[in-house]
């Protein structure tokens, strides 16, 4: 059995090699039969795998495929082409192939495998990795194999091209078992501080922060055939909210660089100002991805080939539907009757997801702003070019016009929540009687109290995987990005009633907005980061709760974000290995705290232990995670989403009787000033294999 997950492990290996050479750090052969073979190796194919099998101490015999399917539709997409699931003729292919690899009967693991080889054979790599990732996390008999890290798999979609012709390099003339001198990126690669958002460039393009999305959109697909696979708990909610606290984090990165607020994109026929050159190459299609330039504007989109046929117009008029569906506080369905509208189905609607209760009248709003933004160089396939980075979940969150974009999304989804179709908490859902908290801090060994401390840390990523037609090896490359000193949350607590649990939420917020002033309590809810929630026992008396930062429900270890698979394989079945693949998704650790500023940028901690009581969920049995989970983000694989409450809860929505956040404060609340302070050095990751 560990034999086959590792050959399903190495169908990543190499994405844009055929299969005819040998895959992985041991050079393990496929051995393929007639039928298995790509077209274009029909004549030599077999030769040429035999001659590599000489040579190969490790070999995969496969099953002839009695049938191989024919993918009709996903076969037009040439390899060379790059793949979005923002474009409908791109989800319609994609929807073939996971139908194909999801109907292989269960247990048949073999057939599977051949179905699998024949499919990376014949299909275009990017749609071929995508497809294979949804299957493997949904096969009852596969969901364990674990998914190969995609920054490894594709390193092109995260890393300044420029490094590819050095590692090629580097893999060419240091031979293996030598050791190679990592390849270290440049800061500042893709702008000069000539442009005041290039500010922001060390998080927009961070890779564990695009990892998680990448991730996170893997877990939460918008579309399948089988409905189970989209309609996961609350996904519609979760699409709000994580994208919500992106924003918010984003905003305040933005105050910490003497920057405003991101300006949501309303007007839709206005230019757009931040231009945004990417210098990525993608190595599937071996072509730049186009830039923007300034000052661009939507176009209306005839782009056949993607089945992209939509207008500004058709966009005004989901979007009027939707404000009327949000006015009324109902959604009308197909068949002309209403029903009420939830936070959860607005989100299913506004993205849109399979789950929208009606396609024809609400369209799909937030899916086709990607691609408007994407083609603006090019709407009508006139210059034969292809996306920009913001049509690929991979990449949109390197580009500026991202965040304008995704405030207005979440400008809508809080127009929703500010609605009279929104009730208010009232007082007995916010307190928790018996409960008070007299104190919360933060604690750093060898810090100061209350203080965070940021600094810069040099890391290295593994490119030899996605490294195609070079030779084996590992071949580094270092990069830049954001960390900061672990440290712990310490609150005492007086429990005045018998023993119980609860719920502790913490977030922090900038204390003042950009004018220096203090908050409103309108705009300043949707400033709070949560970075973390938890469940814990209070005993009757004092409680001291003490929590370390590397605890986050929110976050995944840098490990986890940058985890090399292929020490993982195993039993495809096996428990402890369970919801693997969940695993991959979650905010980085590295990215938990704002950057701050040097002299110290002031913020506030506000923590909140809620009545359990309404926060419990009552949870089918599932197995346990093997990994550290960041349930708060990317939930928990088969069971509901842990918590009861609206996410975001008691931001998500504005208080009716107080306006500012002292005044919000109950027994069971504390808010204390912290300062974030970046520390503006760069030390080396001590998990670096080479110093
Ligand atoms: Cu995650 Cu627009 O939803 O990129």
């Amino acid at each position: 059995m560990a034999a086959l997950v590792k050959s399903f492990q190495l169908l990543f290996d190499r994405p844009n090699e055929p299969l005819i050479t040998p895959k992985g750090d041991k050079g393990t052969l496929f051995q393929l039969t007639e039928d298995l073979l790509p077209k274009d190796y029909e004549a030599n194919g077999l030769e040429l795998n035999n001659r590599f099998g000489d040579d190969a101490d490790d070999k995969i015999p496969l099953k002839p495929l009695r049938s191989p399917p024919r993918f009709p539709i996903a076969s037009q997409l040439p390899v060379d082409s790059d793949f979005s699931l923002f474009l409908p003729r791109h989800q319609e292919m994609a929807t073939e192939v996971i139908d194909t690899l999801l109907s292989v009967p269960t247990d048949q693991l073999q057939d599977l495998l051949s179905t699998c080889v024949y499919a990376r054979g014949n299909l275009n790599p990017q749609l071929f990795n995508y497809c294979y990732s949804v299957a493997l996390m949904h096969r009852p008999d596969t969901k364990n194999i674990p998914i190969q890290n995609f920054a490894e798999t594709f390193p092109s979609k995260f890393l300044d091209s420029q490094v590819f012709a050095q590692a090629r390099e580097t893999a060419a003339v240091v031979p293996r078992g030598v050791s190679r001198t990592p390849i270290i990126i440049p800061r500042d690669y893709t702008a000069t501080d000539l442009e005041e958002e290039h500010r922001l460039a060390y998080w927009r393009e961070d890779i564990g922060i695009n990892l998680h999305h990448w991730h996170w959109h893997l877990v939460y697909p918008f579309t399948a055939t089988d409905r189970s696979i989209v309609a996961k708990d609350r996904r519609g909610e979760l699409f709000f909210y994580m994208h919500q606290q992106i924003i918010a984090r984003y905003n305040c990165e933005r105050l910490n660089n003497s920057l405003k607020r991101v300006k949501k994109f309303s007007n839709w026929r206005e230019p757009i100002p931040e231009a945004y050159f990417p210098k990525l190459d993608s190595l599937t299609s071996s072509r730049g991805w186009p830039p923007r330039q300034a000052n661009m504007t939507w176009q209306d989109l005839n782009r056949p080939v993607d089945g992209l046929n939509v207008t500004i117009s058709d966009m005004e008029k989901w979007r009027r539907n939707l404000e009327e569906a949000v006015s009324m506080g109902t959604v009308t369905l197909p068949n002309g009757t209403k029903q009420p509208l939830d936070i959860d189905m607005l989100g299913n609607m506004l993205e849109a997801s399979i789950l929208s209760p009606n396609r024809e009248l609400y369209g799909s709003v937030h899916n086709n702003g990607h691609s408007f933004s994407a083609y603006v160089h090019d709407p009508n396939h006139r210059y034969l070019e292809s996306f920009g980075v913001i049509a690929d979940e991979a990449t949109t969150m390197r580009d500026p016009f991202f965040y304008r974009w995704h405030a207005w999304i979440d400008d809508f989804f809080q127009k929703f929540k500010e609605s009279t179709h929104v009730r208010p908490y009232t007082r007995s859902e916010l307190e928790n009687p018996g409960v008070q908290v007299t104190s919360a801090s933060i604690e750093t060994t060898g810090g100061d109290r209350n203080t965070l401390s940021t600094f810069w840390m040099s890391s290295d990523v593994d490119l030899s995987r996605g490294l195609d037609f070079s030779n084996r090896g590992p071949v580094y490359a270092r990069f830049t990005h954001l960390n900061h000193r672990p440290f712990r949350y310490v609150i005492n607590v007086n429990n005045t009633g018998s023993a119980r649990r609860t719920t502790v939420r913490i977030f922090i917020c900038p204390k003042v907005d950009e004018r220096n002033l203090a908050w409103s309590l309108t705009d300043q809810r949707k400033m709070f980061i949560e970075m973390d929630r938890f469940v814990t026992p209070l005993k009757s008396g004092q409680n001291t709760i003490t929590r370390e930062s590397s605890e986050s429900s929110f976050t995944i270890p840098f490990e986890q974000t940058f985890r090399d698979l292929s020490v993982q394989a195993d039993d495809p079945r096996r428990q402890d290995l369970a919801a693997f693949n969940f695993c991959g998704c979650g905010w980085p650790q590295h990215m938990l705290v704002p950057k701050g500023t040097e002299a110290g940028a002031p913020y506030v901690l506000f923590i909140m232990l809620s009545n359990y009581e309404l926060d419990k969920i009552e949870q089918p049995d599932g197995s346990e995670m093997s990994c550290k989970a960041a349930s708060s983000f990317c939930g928990l694989r088969d069971k509901k989403y842990p918590d009861a409450r609206a996410m975001g809860f008691p931001f998500d929505r504005p208080s009716r009787t107080v306006t500012n956040i002292e005044d919000f404060i109950l027994p069971n609340m504390a808010l204390t000033d912290i300062t974030i302070r970046l520390n503006n050095v760069t030390e080396p990751n001590p998990r670096n294999p080479r110093q």
